[in-house]
Parts: structure tokens; sequence; C-alpha cells
């Protein structure tokens, strides 16, 4: 593989862009080099300045989970174009998505349409320390809820790759008020609840955490969770900008048979523009502006693009739910064919994964928690990272991440990417 241009483009973009990149975890700072600049994307492969071709195995960080430039979503959003792209005007097609996602996703009968993950999760905070009344919010060591001042505290994601999960900038005033356990333990959250009974809003929590690489909960933690906050009459906030539409139509409440209190989007629900949401039951939504006093807003927020975008994936989700028992028995057949090779080859590695989610980690531990996750040997991976895109795989860019599945992927793309780990396994 030849990355000349890529590299070339980087050295300019840096001139002006802080790394080069609009986001930290692009720019290869945990396994070295050069990051690829991409012309463009079809299906299950991305082809980059360099006319390198590679399978993608984030798929954008799980938004295109139908593939990239699905020629039905390209135009839907063609044809919403030539009407306009944005009027800061209520339009149809937001209440269309919105009934969609209320007809999917249990427990919520009221959904607000956001541009990120970030204000979706931001916004959750926000509207449950309104409704409770409370200041106080619970987050996990490693789960990464967006870019808040309130969640860069132990956060995952770019975060923890950068080596920096408590970021500079987030004043005291605002940590304090962040309190921090770890997944799958929940003697961590029992004992904040003990030391702070009343003053508590919210748990907010990745139901299969994606950010730290796969780590789906322990059987019994997520209903433990739910238990204590229905004991101290806290909501729990499931962030399923990851999850949602990704594990099930449903979501992680479906597959996981957990309620929420709230729940968050983003990814999937945008169809690959920036979309991001809240939704809960009426009790809760109706204190959300303009029906109550919780003040929320944005300028583009459900605009006629990102709708359709949005919309046309959701429904192609919905009317081929088989692209679920798909995703799954191909994540299923990846993470089965990689413990055999890794065995074989007596390397240490824990392989979690659940849905289209999976994540390789080189420890000789059992990935559980934050802890356990950074526990892992990054110079191999940097090397098994490197060694895959040499052959044609693109990976996520850091342990701290998991791949993403699209329906696009073939059994031929995943027998191309054995043989490429077969190669690569040879030179760790
Ligand atoms: P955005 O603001 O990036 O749309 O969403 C924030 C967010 C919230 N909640 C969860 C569970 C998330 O995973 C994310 C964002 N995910 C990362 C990937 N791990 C985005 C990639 C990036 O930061 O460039």
């Amino acid at each position: 593989m030849r990355y000349k241009r890529s590299s070339d483009l980087f050295r300019l973009a840096k001139k002006k862009i802080p790394g080069g990149v609009n986001s930290p975890v692009r720019a290869f700072k945990s396994v070295g080099g050069s990051p690829i600049f991409i012309k463009k994307a079809k299906g299950a492969y991305l082809y980059d300045e360099d006319n390198n071709k590679f399978i993608d195995y984030i798929s954008s960080w799980g938004p295109m989970i139908i593939g990239h430039s699905n020629d039905y979503v390209i135009d839907a959003i063609a044809n919403t174009a030539k009407k306009g792209t944005s009027f800061g005007i209520p339009t149809s097609l937001e209440t269309e998505i919105a009934e969609l996602v209320v007809s999917s996703v249990p427990n919520i009968d009221k959904i607000r349409f956001v541009n990120s993950g970030t204000e979706a999760c931001m916004s959750a905070i926000r509207l449950a320390r309104g409704f409770t009344k409370r200041e106080k919010i619970i987050k996990f060591s490693g789960c990464y809820h967006g870019h808040s001042d309130s969640f860069l505290i132990q956060a995952g994601s770019g975060a923890a790759t950068l080596n920096s999960p408590s970021s500079p900038g987030v004043t005291k005033g605002t940590v304090i008020d962040t309190l921090i356990s770890d997944y799958n333990n929940i003697e961590s959250v029992v004992s904040h609840f003990k030391n702070y009974p009343n003053e508590i809003a919210a748990i907010i929590i990745e139901p299969v955490a994606g950010n730290m690489g796969c780590i789906p909960p322990k059987n019994g933690f997520l209903e433990a969770i739910r238990k204590i906050c229905d004991e101290y009459n806290s909501l729990l906030i499931f962030d399923e900008v990851m999850t949602g539409f990704r594990l099930s139509l449903g979501g992680a409440q479906e597959l996981l048979n957990v309620k929420s209190d709230i729940v968050t989007f983003g990814k999937v629900i945008g169809g690959g523009l920036p979309v991001g949401a809240f939704g809960a039951r009426n009790e809760i939504m109706s204190h959300l502006a303009p029906d109550g006093p919780i003040y929320q807003a944005g300028t583009l927020s459900g605009n006629p693009l990102a709708m359709i975008a949005g919309l046309t994936t959701l429904k192609i989700l919905k009317n081929n739910s088989s692209i679920y028992e798909s995703l799954n028995a191909k994540t299923i057949t990846l993470h089965k064919e990689m413990k055999k090779r890794l065995e074989k080859k007596g390397i240490s590695y824990w392989i979690n994964s659940i849905g289209s989610m999976i994540s390789l980690h080189f420890t000789e531990n059992e990935v559980i928690d934050f802890k356990t996750a950074i526990m892992a040997d990054n110079e191999i991976f940097k090397k098994y990272f490197h060694g895959m895109l040499n052959n044609g795989i693109y990976l996520p860019p850091s342990q701290f991440e998991s791949y993403f599945l699209n329906d696009s992927l073939s059994y031929r793309d995943i027998d191309f990417t054995l043989n490429a780990f077969d190669k690569v396994l040879r030179s760790l």
C-alpha cells in the first residue's frame, strides 16, 4: 500500500485544522503513522486518495449500517435537497421519522431531534436534572457520551485514546456533580447512592459499552442498575448512540429487555448525516421547552436532509429485519474464526462481541471494564492495526473502539479479512 497522497493531504490539513482532523480519534495518535484520506466509499468498501481499497469495519463509527452510499438514501437526499436544505420551520419529515422511532423503540412516547450524539446526551442530562430537581449524575469510567463537560471525566473513546480521559477546561463545579462508577460493578454504584441518597438525578450508561472496545454488560448488571434507580427515584438514561437501531430495531432495551427512562440516539438514526435524538415517556418529555421549562434548541435540528437520510435508513432496517440476523451471523463468524487463529498462534487475547459490534484486545485478562481494557498491549495493537491496514482492512485506529459491521459486508469480504488476519498474526 502507498499512502503518499494521504500523507501530503495530512500535512496540509495540519496547517489549518488542529491535529489535521475534525475529531481526534481519526488522527492515528495511538497507533502512529498518518491517517488515510478517503476519496469515496461504496457498500463495504473505502477508497483512499492513493486509490487503495479497504474493507471498512468502522462504518463511520456506526452510522453506515446498511453500507456506504446506499442508492435509496443517496436518491432521497438528492431529491430532498432540490426542495431546499434547511428552513428553521417545521416539516412533515420530522413527524414521519419521529413516528417511526417512537413505534420502534420501547418506553418512549416522544422524541426530540438534535445534531449529534453529544447534544442528545447533554440534553438528556439537563432533562433528567430538571425533572428530578437533583444535580448529580453517575457515569461509568471508560464510557463515552460525547464531549459535553459533564462527561469528560474518565471518558472512553478518543479521550482515552489520547490518554486524557478527564479533560482540562472542565470546571471543578462540573466535576463534583459527575460521580464515577466502574462498568459491570454494581457495588461502585451502590456506594454513591449511600453517600448521596437524594442528590442523584440520573445514571447514564452505554447499555453495551463501545468506547473501551466492545464490552457487553454482565448478566444482571443492567437489571441491578434499573432496580437501584427505582429505589432512589433517579432516572436511568441508556446512551444508545451506538446501540440504537444497531443491536436491533428497538436497540439495547429490546435486545436486553431492560427498560430505561430516557434513551439517546445518534449515528444510525441519521443514516450518515448529522442527527442525534433523545426520547422518553410523556411524563418526562412534557417538561421540555416549549411544553415545559427545560430549555433545549438547535438551528439545524430536524433539517430535511438529515431527516430524510435517517428516515430512509430506518425504513430499510424496519422493512428488512433479516439484516440484523445477517449482521449478527457475520459477527459470530468473525469472532469464532479470529479466536481459532489466535489460539492456534498462542497469542494472549480477549474478544468481546454482541450483535454487530466486536473488538479484539491483546491481553491475558477478561476485558470487562475500563481498568481491564487499558491493561491490553497497545504495542501489539499498533502492529495489528497497521498490518491489517496494509492488507486492505480498515479497523478502528484505537483499541478503545468497537468494530461496526455493515450489511454490505459479504462472506467473501470476511474470508479476505481472515486471510489478512493470518498474514498479520504471522508477523506479530
Ligand atoms: P457524537 O457527538 O460524536 O455524534 O456522539 C457522541 C457519542 C455519544 N455516545 C456514545 C455511546 C458514542 O459512542 C458517541 C460517539 N462515538 C465515537 C466513537 N466511539 C465517535 C467517534 C469520534 O469521536 O470521532
